[in-house]
C-alpha cells in the first residue's frame, strides 16, 4: 500500500506533495461525504419524503471532487441534473440541498426546483438544469462575462456523454475557442444516455477527436482516478486562468445505479454484471479509504456521517412552502 501512495503521490504537483496526508485525508471526506449523501438519498427516496426525481451520481463522485478540488471558491461550476456531487464538491450547503430535495422552504431554490436545479450562488455553483446540454452555453457565456469585466474567474462545466450529440454543444465550442473563453469543459462519459449505448448513438464516439477540430486541447482520464484528475485540473486551470483557452476532459466514469432514483437496473438488459462490476473494483471511495492511517479514516467517516444526519434532519424540521410562494419568483406576475 506505502508503494501506492509513493507511486499516487510522486504524480502530484509540488504544493499537493507537500501537503500529501492532509489532501489525501481532504479527498477522501469529500468523495465519502458524496457517497454517504446518496446512499441515504437512495435510502429515504422510496419513501416519498424526496419530492423531486432524483439522478444520482453514485459512482461518479470522483470526477466532481478531483476537479473542484483543483478550483478557488470564486471559480464558478455549471453542471446537469445528476449534479449532487458537483454541488457538494464545489461547496453547495449540504443543509440546503438535502431540503430542496425534500421540497422545503429551506431549500436552495425554497423548494421550487429539486434535485435537478441545484444552485448555491455563495459557493459558485451557479446551476444545473434537467434540458441535456443547456449548461454549456451559460457557461460559456458567464466565462466570456467574467473576462470582459477583468476578472480571472475559470468556469468548469460538467455534462454527459448524450450532451456531446447536441448542436448548443458545437456552437459553444466553436465560440468559446474563437474569443478564448475560460472555460474547463468536463464531459463525464459514463457511455450511457439512458438506456442507449454510445454505439447506438454516434458512427465513431471520437470526442476528443471533434473537440481538436475547434483547436481545443483535450485530455482522457481513464479509471475516474481522482488523483490523476486532480493533477489534470490544476495544470488546465492554471493555463486556462493565464489566458490560454478552453480545455476539455473527457473522464471516463460509470454510475452505478439506474438513470434516475435509487435502484439496481441490471434487469434491464443494457448493460452487463461484469461492466458494472470492473467499475466497482476502481472505486475511488474504496481506494482512497486505504490509503488512510485507519485513525484518520475513522475520523473522517465519524465526521461526515454527523453531517449529513445533521442535514437529514434538517430537511425533515424544515416546513414546506407558503402556498403564496406559488406566486413568487416567478416570470409573469
Ligand atoms: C434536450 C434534451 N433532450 C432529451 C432529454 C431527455 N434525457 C434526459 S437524460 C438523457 C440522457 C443524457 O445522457 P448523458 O448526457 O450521457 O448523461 P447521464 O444521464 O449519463 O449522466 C436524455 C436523453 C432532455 N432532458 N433534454
Ligand atoms: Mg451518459
Amino acid at each position: 500500500m506505502l508503494a501506492e501512495i509513493d507511486e499516487r503521490v510522486a504524480t502530484l504537483t509540488k504544493e499537493a506533495k507537500e501537503h500529501a496526508p492532509a489532501l489525501l485525508s481532504r479527498l477522501y471526506r469529500a468523495l465519502y461525504r458524496i457517497r454517504r449523501v446518496e446512499e441515504d438519498v437512495a435510502r429515504i427516496y422510496p419513501t416519498d419524503k424526496i419530492k423531486s426525481p432524483s439522478h444520482l451520481s453514485l459512482g461518479q463522485e470522483s470526477v466532481s471532487v478531483g476537479i473542484c478540488e483543483a478550483l478557488r471558491k470564486s471559480d464558478i461550476v455549471f453542471a446537469t441534473y445528476r449534479s449532487h456531487a458537483a454541488y457538494l464538491a464545489k461547496g453547495g450547503d449540504i443543509n440546503r440541498m438535502i431540503a430542496e430535495l425534500y421540497g422545503k422552504e429551506d431549500g436552495a431554490a425554497r423548494g421550487k426546483s429539486g434535485s435537478m436545479h441545484l444552485i448555491d450562488m455563495s459557493a459558485g455553483m451557479m446551476g444545473t438544469s434537467a434540458i441535456v446540454g443547456s449548461t454549456i452555453p451559460l457557461a460559456v457565456g458567464y466565462a466570456l462575462a467574467e473576462r470582459m469585466k477583468g476578472k480571472d474567474t475559470v468556469v468548469v462545466v460538467f455534462f454527459g456523454d448524450g450532451a456531446m450529440e447536441e448542436g448548443v454543444f458545437h456552437e459553444s465550442l466553436n465560440f468559446a475557442a474563437l474569443k478564448k473563453v475560460p472555460v474547463l469543459f468536463v464531459c463525464e462519459n459514463n457511455t450511457y444516455a439512458i438506456h442507449t449505448p454510445l454505439h447506438m448513438r454516434v458512427p465513431k464516439p471520437n470526442f476528443r477527436e471533434r473537440v481538436e477540430a475547434y483547436q481545443i486541447p483535450t485530455r482522457l482520464v481513464e479509471d475516474g482516478d481522482v488523483l490523476t484528475l486532480l493533477k489534470e485540473t490544476e495544470a488546465a486551470v492554471s493555463r486556462i486562468r493565464a489566458g490560454g483557452g478552453p480545455e476539455f476532459f473527457e473522464v471516463m466514469t460509470m454510475r452505478w445505479l439506474e438513470h434516475v432514483g435509487p435502484g439496481d437496473d441490471l434487469h434491464l438488459n443494457y448493460r452487463t454484471k461484469a461492466e458494472l462490476d470492473s467499475w466497482k473494483a476502481k472505486d475511488q471511495v474504496k481506494r482512497l479509504a486505504s490509503m488512510l492511517a485507519p485513525t484518520e479514516r475513522q475520523r473522517v467517516e465519524a465526521d461526515v456521517e454527523s453531517e449529513v444526519a445533521a442535514a437529514f434532519e434538517f430537511a425533515e424540521k424544515s416546513q414546506y412552502p407558503a402556498d403564496h410562494e406559488l406566486y413568487e419568483h416567478v416570470f409573469h406576475d
